[in-house]
């Protein structure tokens, strides 16, 4: 999606850099990390997801989705956590984040694509094993969001995860056996290289660890994956993810 035009002009006019994003969500961890590697300094607007506090006619004239996160750059508004992190990549270029030969950009451009389409699966697990019920909307609350949504699949996720029984058990084993067979792939590729991309830390690392973040804090069993393990522990020892992420949660 990347660059849109907001509905709400105020947003057009801030200067600097603003981020709207909740410390918990792992789409606003990714341009929370790419922000400190590049030491550029940001203006937080935090929504706290749980108190629904992203679901305002304000916040969706910004987002037309009333999702985080959301950035603005001296007045342009970016979406989708890749799209921002790449397009932070080429507003602030030191450091790179991205590998040096073409190939490797490439495959990081795969993983990153790779992400972005299980983020539903990703968003399941979690709703499904933490904070779903926490998550429920009752009947007005329901109303105000169908007012808001005009998006189907995210209506029909919220819808059925406000009713009693929850998401189904379809939806679940399908996300379960999805992440199963991404973790899998990156745990193959970490065991030939360091990073996953190559020898490079990359915006492809951004992109995945805050999914092993959020994913084990609901106790998906990365005992079975031995390599994607070093691989976060290298990455725990930035400063830059100590910072984005750890002083966030
Ligand atoms: N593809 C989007 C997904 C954004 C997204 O789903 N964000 C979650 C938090 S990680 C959110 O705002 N959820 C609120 C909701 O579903 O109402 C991106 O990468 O930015």
């Amino acid at each position: 999606m990347g660059i849109i035009t907001p509905t709400n002009k105020t947003a057009t006019t801030l200067t600097g850099l603003h981020l709207y994003h909740f410390s918990k969500s792992n789409c606003s961890m990714r341009v929370r990390i790419t922000l400190e590697e590049k030491c550029v300094p940001w203006v937080s607007h935090h929504l706290d997801l749980h108190k629904a506090e992203n679901i305002t006619p304000e916040y969706f004239d910004i987002h037309p989705k009333g999702l985080v996160p959301t950035l603005v750059h001296d007045g342009v508004v970016i979406i989708e956590s890749t799209d921002i992190i790449y397009y932070l990549d080429d507003a602030y270029t030191n450091p790179p984040l991205r590998p040096k030969n073409k190939l490797d950009q490439k495959k990081m451009l795969g993983w990153m694509r790779l992400a972005a389409d299980h983020h539903i699966h990703v968003k399941t697990y979690m709703f499904a094993n933490q904070i779903g019920k926490s998550m429920a909307k009752n009947e007005s609350e329901l109303n105000f969001y169908r007012q808001l949504q005009k998006n189907e699949e995210l209506l029909e996720f919220h819808i059925e995860n406000s009713l009693p029984e929850g998401l189904s058990k379809k939806r679940i084993a399908k996300a379960i056996k999805k992440l199963n067979n991404c973790f899998s792939r990156i745990e193959r590729k970490l065991e030939e290289q360091e990073w996953t991309a190559g020898d490079a830390f990359s915006l492809s690392d951004i992109t995945w660890i805050p999914l092993y973040v959020t994913l084990h804090s609901a106790k998906f069993p990365f005992e079975n994956y031995p390599n994607i393990i070093r691989w976060k522990e290298a990455i725990w020892k930035r400063p830059s993810f100590q910072k984005a992420v750890l002083e966030w949660t």
